[in-house]
């Protein structure tokens, strides 16, 4: 694990009402925390559907790491939170309170052993021939992480670079930007994605099972490698401003459609530009 953790000079840990805070520190600083946001039973149950979702997809290698990308279409209790309203509000208020649409999901089930998790953004442009991410990462969409068994650097948590979430961010002193920025190597050496975790400016976060984490779509950041006991199980929710042009996209899944057409008027809003993904999808100009 990191030790040069340094103190920040700000507060980035916030509880659930702190809704402009919230919203000031991730636009200023590129993250934020906010304190036990999901009670334990919610907690509890995301786990049990991350596993279930996951775990018949494992292999028995130790250390390896499974990702499902649209869990919220599986996953009655991560989708059951466009309604919970302690986090919507939260979200909401991140647009500025503008219309917003649902972005994308995730999943992790990351098992003992697993290595370090190169840094990168998950922004990338859109530069023919491009992917899915390169869709849904251009967005202006910030990442809501719900690390379910808290995050520890000893136990794969993630570890973020404040301020690192601006066009004009220049990599840390001593190393450059792999292509299209996408990772950053330390200079001297091959100029592969960075798998070091402790150099300045690495800031790692330690979290309680309900806290969410928000990062924004540029914000670097990297995985410690889990030197735990118990797999690491994380689920994601991403959300974007509406009427944003998608001229450019893979057509809409089926589990997507069914997905859309399955849900409550409730969250038609949030859902009818909800594009799913295609990962073998890629841009034809
Ligand atoms: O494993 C994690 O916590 C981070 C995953 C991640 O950065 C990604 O899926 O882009
Ligand atoms: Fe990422």
């Amino acid at each position: 694990m990191t030790n040069s953790t340094p103190k920040l000079p700000y507060t980035y840990e916030f509880d659930k009402e702190e809704l402009e805070a919230i919203r000031a520190c991730n636009e200023q600083h590129g993250f934020a925390v906010v304190k036990d946001l999901l009670p334990q039973n919610l907690v509890e149950k995301l786990k049990t559907e991350v596993l279930q979702t996951l775990e018949q997809a494992c292999d028995s290698r130790p250390g390896t790491t499974h990702f499902s990308t649209n869990f919220v279409e599986l996953s009655p209790t991560l989708f059951s939170l466009l309604t919970y309203e302690p986090y919507m509000k939260i979200v909401r208020h991140l647009y500025g309170n503008a219309p917003i649409s649902l972005n994308r999901s995730a999943a992790i089930y990351k098992k003992p052993g697993a290595a370090v998790g190169a840094w990168h953004t998950d922004w990338e442009p859109k530069i023919h021939p491009y992917r899915c991410n390169a869709v849904l990462n251009t967005t202006g969409a910030s990442s809501n992480w719900f690390y379910l068994n808290g995050t520890h650097p000893e136990r794969a948590g993630i570890a973020i670079i404040p301020d690192s979430h601006t066009e004009e961010w220049v990599a840390p002193e001593g190393f450059d930007f792999t292509a299209n920025r996408k990772s950053f190597y330390r200079l001297g050496t091959e100029p592969k994605d960075c798998l070091e975790m402790d150099f300045e400016g690495v800031f790692s976060l330690y979290t309680e099972p309900g806290d969410l984490i928000i990062f924004a779509e540029r914000t670097y950041h990297g995985v410690h490698a889990h030197n735990g006991n118990e797999a690491r199980l994380s689920c994601a929710l991403s959300f974007r401003t509406k009427g944003q042009d998608f001229s450019e996209c893979w057509p809409l899944p089926e589990s997507a459609q069914h997905f859309i057409s399955s849900c409550s008027p409730e969250v038609k809003s949030l859902v009818e530009e909800y594009l799913g993904i295609d990962t073998g999808w890629v841009s034809t100009n």
